[in-house]
């Protein structure tokens, strides 16, 4: 079967076509259509027939109604779902089953409750009364990654809905299935034809350019890495276009020694290595005060050689592959990289041998360094893996900088039972996600992105619906 895109409420195919590969076995899991600009240019005029149509002037309740009906659709395509996800990433299927998939769906309900809720603003003196409206922003260019397929699309997807624009979206070529599935669910939810639109594709002079490029095109916003946010910004430069990126990090978690120290080792094995370490948010740079440093290292390495191998149906397994080959030497690059600059590898640091069809697949061990000075390029530059370098503090205010020594500021985690200093991270840390006690714990309603090279701008509850729409301001004179 060969996956086709989605536009005007149709699949359609193109002529050109391209392989999508396992990462578990490098075997082939689907063919995959490649949008040429004929296919961008059809699905940017069918969103935008639809913006102009009911649904651009539908109420929020009844675009509501409709978001709802997107979320029970998903819930009823839970198995195919995780299976695509599965599939086209090699991870855990418990990972997908409870936390991928189930965040699809909570995205749809999350912005169906954000947008009727969503208060009205308005202003009155004895002279006028001044009120802003909330209309959609037209046609939305959505452009996704491959590490949290359906998770990362729909956060996106269901504010832009939500605000009454049409989307045109972009998977990853690396991960085309559960986008593909999407639309399925879309036209299986009423919703009307062209609000939904789907190209796959590339980047750089393929549908992802095409797509950023389009003069149909109202606003992108975008989820990768920074160096393509800066593509992307470039592109949409000529038309004015409004961007959202979330974008890279390298992400620090600071280890004090007043911690329960259980939780934290805990903490970091999940802020490490969940999904391979392939989380924007993901803890690349630990920082660990010198009293509990030594037990801290031998902790953490013993549970990162411990965590459990097997293929992504068993459901125990803790670990998964890369998303391909091409980012396994990348990530590869980066441990002969750290060798190189003097680091003891504590854990890791090669490849594993199963001896079975998962050879063929792009796994790494998962890894833990030690002894790298604060500017050697394996504790600058985003690996996207999973590994973790360890270094120790002395005190609140040398943790605060080395972790703010950094060109990136996307998330942090802080462990401590000090309250006090909990509330002086919060201040302190140059990012735009800092957790206390915990990793990647979410409440849609709250401001989502990151700082410095981490992105531009905020979404999530309201920060989202004041992106996907625009404010106008009706002034009326009651004189
Ligand atoms: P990527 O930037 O290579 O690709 C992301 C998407 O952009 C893909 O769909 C790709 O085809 C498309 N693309 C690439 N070049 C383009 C161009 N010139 N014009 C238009 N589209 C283009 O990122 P990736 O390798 O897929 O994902 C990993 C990166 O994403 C990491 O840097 C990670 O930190 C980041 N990320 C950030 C967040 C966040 O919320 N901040 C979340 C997830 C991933
Ligand atoms: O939880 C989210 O809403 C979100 N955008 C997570 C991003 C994870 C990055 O890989």
């Amino acid at each position: 079967m060969t996956l086709e895109h989605f536009v005007g409420g149709r699949f359609t195919g193109t002529g050109k076509t391209f392989a999508k590969l396992s990462p578990v076995t490098g075997e082939l899991v689907t063919e995959v259509c490649e949008a040429d600009e004929s296919t961008v240019d059809a699905a940017v005029a069918a969103a935008r027939a639809a913006v102009r149509g009911p649904w651009g002037r539908a109420g929020e309740l009844e675009r509501a109604a409709v978001l709802r009906r997107i979320a029970d659709e998903l819930e009823r395509r839970f198995d195919d779902l995780v299976a695509a996800e599965v599939a086209d990433t090699g991870k855990p299927i418990a990972q997908a089953r409870t936390l991928d998939i189930p965040r699809g769906a909570a995205n749809f309900r999350a912005f169906a409750d954000i947008v009727s809720a969503a208060p009205a603003e308005s202003f009155s003196t004895g002279r006028a009364l001044n009120y802003a409206l909330r209309k959609p922003v037209g046609v939305v260019a959505i452009i996704v990654p491959w590490n949290l397929p359906l998770l990362l699309l729909t956060w996106k997807v269901a504010p832009a809905l939500a605000c009454g624009n049409a989307v045109v979206v972009k998977p990853s070529e690396e991960t085309p299935s559960s986008a593909t599935l999407l639309a399925e669910v879309m036209a299986a939810a009423g919703v009307p034809d062209g609000v939904f639109n789907l190209v796959h594709g590339f980047g750089p002079d393929s549908a992802g350019e095409f797509l950023t490029r389009h003069p149909g095109v109202d606003a992108i916003t975008f989820t990768g890495e920074s160096a393509t946010g800066s593509a992307i910004m470039r592109a949409a430069a000529d038309g004015v276009k409004a961007v959202s990126f979330e974008l890279g990090g390298k992400n620090a978690g600071l280890v004090f020694a007043d911690t329960d120290l259980d939780a934290a080792v805990a903490g970091s094995v999940r802020s490490t290595f969940t999904n391979g370490g392939q989380v924007c948010l993901c803890t690349e740079r630990l920082y660990v005060q010198r009293p509990i440093f030594d037990e801290f290292v031998t902790r953490l390495g013993k549970a990162a050689a411990e965590l459990a191998w097997g293929w992504p149906q068993d459901p125990g397994t803790a670990t998964m592959p890369l998303i391909s080959r091409q980012h396994r030497q990348k990530v590869l690059g980066y441990y002969d990289l750290a060798r190189a600059e003097g680091a003891t590898v504590v854990t890791g640091g090669g490849v594993p041998a199963f001896d079975d069809a998962r050879d063929g697949g792009a796994y790494v061990q998962p890894t833990v360094l030690t002894g790298l000075p604060p500017d050697a390029r394996t504790n600058r530059e985003e690996i996207f893996g999973p590994v973790c370098h360890v270094a120790p503090f002395d005190t609140e205010e040398e943790a605060f900088a080395l972790a703010n020594d950094s060109d990136y500021g996307l998330a942090a985690t802080v462990w401590t039972r000090d309250v006090g200093r909990a509330h002086r991270a919060g201040r302190a840390l140059d990012a735009g996600l800092i957790w206390v006690n915990t990793w990647f714990l979410r409440d849609l309603r709250s401001p989502f992105g990151g700082v410095k090279a981490s992105g531009i701008g905020r979404e999530g509850g309201v920060h989202s619906l004041n992106f996907y729409s625009e404010l106008t301001n009706v002034c009326v004179d009651l004189s």
